[in-house]
């Protein structure tokens, strides 16, 4: 343990986490909110970009009285090559993710998918359209065949830009010929920067920006669009679902499983088998009341997005769930899972089981999932925390109350059929309202908590004051966690939060003013809704003419860097809580900070107080509205029959 105590109340917003924060200290179990302290004197050469490891005649780094690295980059070159670097990690994971979605549809429809199957045949259809697939007279395996090649053509195209750019708005698609930014394959993409950024290669920082924003594209409108697709089909499209949020979800009395990281496939099976009778009744056997499947992450935000199965906590809560012993095991797969894990568990009962060979964790039980055998695999899993619901130790548990109920599962379409019901469905009602001014605008808040900041303050105080603003509030990743453990997440929050405007719209309609919208690979379906708003008109023909900008208040993850990344190539101004490490070079800020705006209609901004990013965002919106004709508020005009009959219609 450190020698300064932490003090809870500083470090985490909610009740729960303060709470099992405490319980931490008392069980002396080091989190990584004790190891932020031991860890607090940061290097300030690699939190500015000014750290060069690339070759071995370094680590080189850039003072006032060595502006040159060994080989003669300068700050610029090795700031930006560092920048593209990260976005490169982002664009990977997400990536690579959407990758082995693509390969279970293609098993799938060869018919050895394992116990998957094509869940949604309606996203499927959908998807031959929008990729021009032919799907006349075809069985459902044979579009998912010819789909399946098609994406993994994606990942590997050499020679020409990806065809999911086509999903993008036209002046988009002509804005990125024009940069020379259209991306090929994803593994293309992602090799090329890798190359660029290798000793001896790229140094010219514009070149080495603009191919960041060509590979975060591939991320955005390829990787993660297709994994988004993908699991539509495969495990079905979400609409609104309720379910509860935060460490309160765990039972006292149950075997308690959570599911953490970030690919759906294991945990859509464990949210299968987990009802199955048979389980739970070998759960009551062991003296237990049941079973309880909970998640940590974007895997709580996949299955509460289409099972309803409770979220536990944020990224910051993986080991703060432990902390509670009352979790039976704890099954991990990739990505935001901490390496502390089987550290933390081992002050408790608590199992840390890793699940695929490309992620081990030392400490953890290593059992590799068959997904070609994902029934049987998720059963033994599901017994194996039963087994070991024995070795809970009551003196040790403590399991906070707090809990919020959520709504979660706003996909575009279910967005759409919100709006306008079974035969209106679209985004109509929304643009309408956006340009009567009854919505100012829309905001994405994405992205993870860092133990840097206070955890879920800027992201709650920033969503209260937007959505009071009359600004509607899109939500992914540990971001959306946040509001859903807030209790923000539910139609009953626009009653007592939103602005007049704002509640009017969505009490008409009985959707919550800040929308749960999925993971992080999800923020694909933020752009599928900017995309749709400026399809339906009215709003300009592009998207960095629309009231929108994205927030990434607590970011840490190169993931983070790849989403706002592509976000500003998509046209949509981005708010960053602490800023990206590009301090050491004036010339790369200008470019990521200024000079996209002429290039792609939106740059970043840092702003590391929530007031002042609610004020940038409105100055923003308020721009664009002005800037489409439609920044005075129309008065909402409520037609009489005479009015009516005048109408014509
Ligand atoms: Fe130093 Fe250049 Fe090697 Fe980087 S690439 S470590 S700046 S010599
Ligand atoms: S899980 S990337 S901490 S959002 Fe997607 Fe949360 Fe960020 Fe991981």
């Amino acid at each position: 343990m450190t020698q300064e105590p932490i003090i809870p109340i500083d470090r985490v917003s909610d009740l729960a986490s303060i709470e099992t924060l405490a319980k931490a200290a008392r069980d002396c179990v080091d989190t990584c909110y004790d190891r932020m302290e031991t860890q607090k004197n940061q290097c300030k050469f690699g939190k500015s970009g000014i750290c060069c490891r690339i070759c071995h005649m370094g680590p080189c780094k850039i003072t006032k009285r060595s502006p040159k690295g060994v080989c003669g980059a300068d700050a610029d070159t090795i700031v930006a090559r560092n920048y593209l670097r990260e976005v490169v990690g982002g664009s990977a994971a997400h990536s690579d993710h959407g990758r082995h979605l693509v390969l279970r549809l293609k098993k799938v429809a060869q018919g050895n998918g394992g116990g998957y199957e094509i869940k949604d045949e309606k996203a499927l259809r959908r998807a031959a359209k929008d990729y021009k697939v032919e799907s006349a007279g075809k069985s459902k395996e044979e579009i998912a065949l010819d789909l399946a090649n098609l994406f993994l053509d994606e990942f590997m195209r050499q020679e020409d830009p990806l065809v999911t750019l086509s999903l993008a708005p036209l002046k988009q698609q002509s804005c990125w010929r024009k940069n020379n930014i259209e991306p090929f394959g994803v593994d293309r993409m992602i090799v090329e920067s890798m190359h660029r950024t290798t000793m001896g290669v790229d140094h010219h920082y514009e070149n080495l920006l603009l191919q960041s924003f060509r590979t975060a594209l591939s991320d955005g409108w390829g990787g993660s669009r297709i994994a988004m697709i993908v699991s539509d089909i495969l495990f079905g499209t979400p609409y609104p679902v309720k379910s509860d949020a935060n460490l309160g979800v765990l039972g006292e009395n149950t075997v308690n499983i959570l599911v953490h990281g970030h690919e759906p496939e294991l945990s859509e099976m464990l949210a299968v088998v987990a009802r199955d009778p048979e389980l739970i009744a070998y759960a009551k056997d062991a003296g237990a009341e049941g079973i309880t499947l909970a998640g940590i992450c974007c895997t709580a935000n996949e299955i509460l997005m289409r099972h309803g199965i409770p979220i536990a906590g944020s990224f910051l809560q993986q080991e703060l769930a432990i902390i509670t012993g009352a979790v039976e095991i704890m099954i991990i797969d990739v990505q935001c899972c901490m390496p502390s894990l089987p550290e933390v568990a081992a002050a408790y009962h608590t199992e840390i089981i890793s699940t695929t060979d490309m992620a081990k964790t030392s400490g953890a039980t290593h059992l590799a999932f068959d997904s070609d055998d994902a029934i049987s695999s998720a059963k033994d899993l599901i017994k194996r925390a039963v087994d070991n619901y024995k070795n809970r130790d009551p003196s040790k548990v403590a399991i906070p109350k707090a809990q919020s109920p959520v709504i979660g599962g706003f996909s575009v379409d279910a967005i759409k059929y919100i709006l306008g019901g079974t035969f209106r469905a679209s985004f109509r009602p929304l643009n309408d309202a956006i340009i009567a001014g009854r919505i100012k605008g829309v905001v994405g808040i994405v992205g993870c908590n860092n133990p840097k900041a206070k955890t879920d303050a800027y992201m709650n105080i920033l969503t209260k004051e937007l959505i009071r603003q009359n600004v509607l509030v899109l939500k992914t990743g540990c971001a959306a966690v946040a509001s859903a453990k807030e209790g923000m997440m539910l139609p009953e929050t626009a009653l007592s939060d939103a602005g007049e405007g704002l509640r009017e719209v969505c009490e008409a309609v009985g959707m919550p003013p800040v929308l749960h919208m999925g993971s992080c690979v999800d923020n694909s379906r933020i752009l599928e809704a900017a995309a749709e708003i400026v399809k339906e008109g009215g709003l300009g023909d592009d998207i960095s003419q629309l009231p929108a900008v994205g927030v990434a208040p607590e970011w840490m993850s190169e993931k983070a860097v790849a989403i706002g990344t592509y976000f500003v190539a998509s046209g949509i101004d981005v708010i960053l809580g602490q800023p990206f490490s590009i301090e050491g070079s004036e010339n790369v800020k200008t470019f990521l900070n200024e000079k996209t705006r002429e290039l792609f209609g939106a740059s970043f901004h840092d702003c590391e107080d929530p007031y002042q990013a609610t004020a940038k965002i409105l100055e923003i919106l308020d721009e664009a509205r002005k800037n489409l004709g439609i920044n005075k508020k129309q008065e909402r005009k409520l037609y009489d029959m005479k009015d009516r009959r005048e109408l014509n219609v």
